[in-house]
């Protein structure tokens, strides 16, 4: 019994440890870059990290929070026409609050969480900033602003924003809801769905069988043109030539039976014949020729 339990407990860590292993934790890798700049050599980076400085107006650490933000694909199937996601769209904190924010891209290319309109001389360009290649785990901590303000969240690699993955944080009451978060606010772009899939199909399969008519009505026209012209080419080649050799084929036959005239032309057509399979021969040989010349030295 003891075994078993021992086996079960063992079985329950690893199973644990193994699960815990699904993304990469950066924390322990960052090196301080100074200014609130973290990096490291495996693509994690922080920028605008702040754990002490207290921003003006704020006399204290009012609260201190952490928050757990994943970001992925995932997140944004339940938003019909969006690509990438956060799985929280909206955040509210009290003004001076610290946060730490524990960023778990899930995906397998890079994410960032990134919030905007910070003040500048506490957050450089305005801006905290987490950004990591996933699957991976990356946590930074700031301290937020006085006052209500909506601050914009973002992935700002390219497009991903535009794809879905945007949030807003709201300080205190906010001033306001931005445009375009997923499932918070109005798209400043709406898609179109009021096609319905059996409307689209039918056009689709409407405009396929218009297309074969067109082809059919046009193609006859086309190969009786050039069975027509094909055959006045060889009719007026034909009959030049005949007019050409006619003299020259009237002296040569002057006299000549029927039977003398036919075997002489049958014999001109073996020597014709004969010439150009002399000829083919011939070229078939040269060409054999330069091959086994170059085949060697390749
Ligand atoms: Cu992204």
């Amino acid at each position: 019994m003891v075994k078993l339990l021992t086996a079960g407990t063992l079985m329950v860590i690893f199973s644990a440890s193994v699960l815990a292993l699904e993304y990469e934790d950066h924390s322990g890798m960052l090196m301080d870059h100074g200014d609130g700049h973290l990096m490291d050599m495996a693509g994690g980076m922080v920028m605008g990290q702040n754990t002490s400085t207290l921003p003006g107006g704020c006399e204290k650490i009012s609260e201190t929070k952490e928050i757990t933000v994943h970001a992925g694909h995932k997140y944004a199937e339940k938003f019909p026409g969006r690509m990438y996601a956060f799985d929280t769209q909206e955040f509210n904190f009290k003004p001076c609050t610290k946060l730490t924010v524990h960023f778990i891209n899930e995906d397998n290319i890079r994410h960032q969480w990134m919030m905007h309109g910070l003040p500048k001389y506490l957050y450089p360009k305005g801006m905290f900033h987490l950004e990591v290649s996933g699957p991976a785990k990356i946590s930074g901590t700031l301290i937020l602003p006085p006052g209500d303000k909506t601050y914009l969240v973002h992935c700002d690699i390219a497009q991903h924003m535009e794809k879905g993955m945007k949030a807003q944080l709201k300080v205190g009451k906010g001033d306001g809801d931005l445009p375009s978060i997923p499932g918070v606010t109005a798209y400043v772009i709406p898609d179109d769905y009021k096609g319905s899939l059996q409307a689209v199909m039918a056009q689709i399969s409407a405009a396929a069988e218009a297309v074969p008519i067109v082809v059919a009505t046009k193609a006859p026209v086309i190969t009786a043109v050039k069975e027509d012209s094909v055959i006045s080419g060889v009719t007026v080649s034909g009959l030049a030539l005949g007019l050409l050799l006619a003299p020259f084929l009237a002296k040569k036959f002057k006299g000549m039976r029927a039977s003398e005239v036919i075997a002489t032309m049958f014999d001109w057509l073996r020597v014709g014949i004969k010439s150009v399979v002399k000829l083919l021969s011939g070229l078939v040989k040269r060409i054999v020729s330069n091959k086994n010349k170059i085949l060697p030295e390749s």
